[in-house]
């Protein structure tokens, strides 16, 4: 309850602050974009995970003042990066509370707007589990994103439940496959089937598939050589804040 009174504060005075971890297309590891990450650093208990203080927002009611937060911050990190000169796309992480409760397009119309952005550079990555609560509220808020030309990606992919039905009723552009899957997928045969069966079915439905947690070369080589288009993970980049993101991929000197 401490923690829930001090998250308040810190998303009503701006004490969070995003980190973007980047996403390389793996044929030639170009940079295809970042995903926006929280990170909230308490004066008193140092930093807290986002798993456990979206939660704390997600049971108080603040999540939707926190991830309007996110999307502010994110547009206007896009308009600096615009304003230099680089397009590069963000991901933001929605929770299921969000779609359920607030107005996600809404909320990246009005920031967008705002700082003069295109929406089409705003890609929500959605966890699964929110979509077993295949709700018309959920549909419709999704198909608003759609329409304000946002991309829709289902993160976490082959962790939930309604995975399989969902992508043929509400197609997303992306699958993101779950790191629980690649950890191990050079060694493990069910794992390396699960991610095959993820590859194939998005191959057939034209959809671009990002592999997360990818750490050594041999994972990126089994993806690769099965046709997954992106990757994410510490062996290219970890999350890195937009001092460190700049000066590896956009320095002028
Ligand atoms: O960033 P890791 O670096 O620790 O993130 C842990 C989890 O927190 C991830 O599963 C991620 O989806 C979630 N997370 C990070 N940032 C956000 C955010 O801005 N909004 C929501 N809803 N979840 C986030
Ligand atoms: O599920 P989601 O994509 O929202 O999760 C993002 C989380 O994954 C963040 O906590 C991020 O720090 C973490 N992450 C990113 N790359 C790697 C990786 O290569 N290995 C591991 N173990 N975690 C990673
Ligand atoms: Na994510």
């Amino acid at each position: 309850l401490e923690l829930e009174g001090r998250l308040r504060k810190a998303v009503h005075n701006d004490l969070l602050s995003l980190v973007f971890q980047p996403k390389f297309r793996i044929k030639d590891r170009k940079l295809v974009g970042v995903e926006a990450l929280l990170r909230w650093r308490d004066a008193e208990f140092g930093d807290i995970s986002p798993n456990r203080f979206v939660e704390i927002a997600e049971d108080s009611g603040l999540i939707l003042d926190m991830s309007g937060w996110v999307v502010r911050a994110v547009c206007r990190q896009l308009r600096k990066w615009l304003d230099r000169g680089i397009v590069l796309p963000v991901a933001i992480n929605c929770s299921g509370k969000e779609l359920l409760h607030g107005d996600p397009a809404k909320v990246v119309e009005a920031e967008a707007r705002a700082a003069n952005v295109p929406p089409s550079l705003i890609e929500i990555e959605l966890t699964e589990s929110l979509l077993i609560k295949d709700s018309a509220t959920v549909q419709s808020a999704l198909k608003r994103l759609r329409q304000l030309g946002c991309r829709i990606a289902l993160d976490d992919f082959g962790t939930g439940y309604s995975s399989l039905a969902y992508i043929t009723r509400f197609p997303p552009d992306r699958i993101k496959i779950d790191k629980a899957f690649v950890r191990d997928i050079e060694n493990s045969a069910g794992d390396a089937a699960v991610a095959s069966a993820i590859l194939s079915l998005a191959h057939s439905l034209n959809l671009v598939v990002t592999a997360e947690g990818v750490e050594r070369q041999g994972q990126l080589d089994w993806l690769l050589a099965r046709g997954c288009h992106e990757v994410q993970g510490f062996l290219l980049a970890k999350p890195l804040s937009v001092a460190d993101l700049e000066a590896r991929f956009f320095s002028t000197a």
